[in-house]
């Protein structure tokens, strides 16, 4: 446990630098896109973890989204995959609602995953096999809930592309409502704490989905790809996290019908990280 505690104690530093610095001038640059954005602190915040983790642990190895480890090809020994800021957005133009994620993976098997919500203080964990915990607090097992009585979280963009609005504009239309938060990490936690009943999207990153995973199937989630399948570490990959009943539910009714559109949307996109 000696690890897991290690994980827990470096990103709670991490955010608590964050949080030191949030109103320092934001050095903000655009990846992909003009609204793909990065900032000094996402980089700042990826070293921190990158620099303490092989101090104390130099035989480990690290994937985090903004460049380490961009070279591992398997998931051999200890590693980490990293987040260091989840919600990149809304750091930028909300100050909150974004976390720090961490996945530690040793030779291919769930270690451990951590979720920081940083400005709300509140640390999602869990070892597998040790039950998953909201700071000090063990998360209860979930409960089954059916979609007409679920929240279902899905980011509205979604919903307004013609190949995948007549897939998942019904899931919406059948779910007591639906949110979209901005943190692919906060939705697993989310999930992992009953807060919504399942999250759904076409395209996450591993460090979107490595701590999350590990946290949200401790209570019970079931965690795969929207062809009813689990997940790579080492790809990109689409999310259907659910209780299980709901996941049964939305991925029997409202995708399997879809599989041959969605095998050609995933033949298409989910080829590296
Ligand atoms: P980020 O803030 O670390 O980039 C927003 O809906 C969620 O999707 C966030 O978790 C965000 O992570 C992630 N995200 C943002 N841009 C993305 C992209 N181009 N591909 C995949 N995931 C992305
Ligand atoms: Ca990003
Ligand atoms: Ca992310
Ligand atoms: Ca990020």
């Amino acid at each position: 446990m000696e690890l897991f505690e290690f994980m827990k104690e470096i990103t709670v530093q991490a955010g608590s630098n964050i949080r030191q610095k949030l109103n320092e001038p934001l050095l903000i640059e655009t990846k992909s896109n003009a609204n793909d954005l990065v900032t000094n602190m996402d980089k700042e915040t990826e070293r921190f973890l990158y620099e303490t983790i092989i101090n104390t642990y130099p035989e480990h190895k690290i994937i985090g989204e903004e460049g380490s480890g961009k070279d591992i090809n398997d998931l051999s020994g200890t590693v980490w995959i990293i987040d260091p800021i989840d919600g990149t957005l809304n750091f930028v133009h909300q100050g909150e609602n974004f976390a720090i994620s961490v996945g530690v993976f040793i030779d291919g098997k769930k270690y451990a995953g951590v979720i920081y919500d940083v400005m709300r203080d509140k640390l999602y964990s869990a070892c597998a096999g040790h039950g998953a915990y909201l700071n000090d607090s063990p998360i209860e097992p979930l409960t089954n809930t059916a979609l007409k009585q679920s929240i279902v979280s899905i980011n509205p963009n979604w919903l307004t592309k013609p190949y995948t609005a007549p897939i998942y504009g019904p899931i919406v239309v059948d779910a007591r409502s639906a949110r979209s938060y901005g943190s692919a990490a906060l939705d697993f936690a989310y999930v992992a704490t009953g807060k919504v009943d399942a999250y759904i999207t076409l395209r996450l990153h591993p460090w979107d989905f490595a701590g999350g995973l590990i946290i949200a199937e401790e209570v019970g989630a079931v965690v795969t790809n929207q062809l009813d399948e689990s997940l790579n570490m080492l790809h990109a990959n689409s999310i259907l996290v659910a209780n299980k009943a709901l996941h049964h539910e939305i991925y029997s009714n409202y995708m399997k019908p879809y599989q041959t559109e969605l095998l050609t949307i995933h033949q298409g996109r989910f080829h590296s990280r």
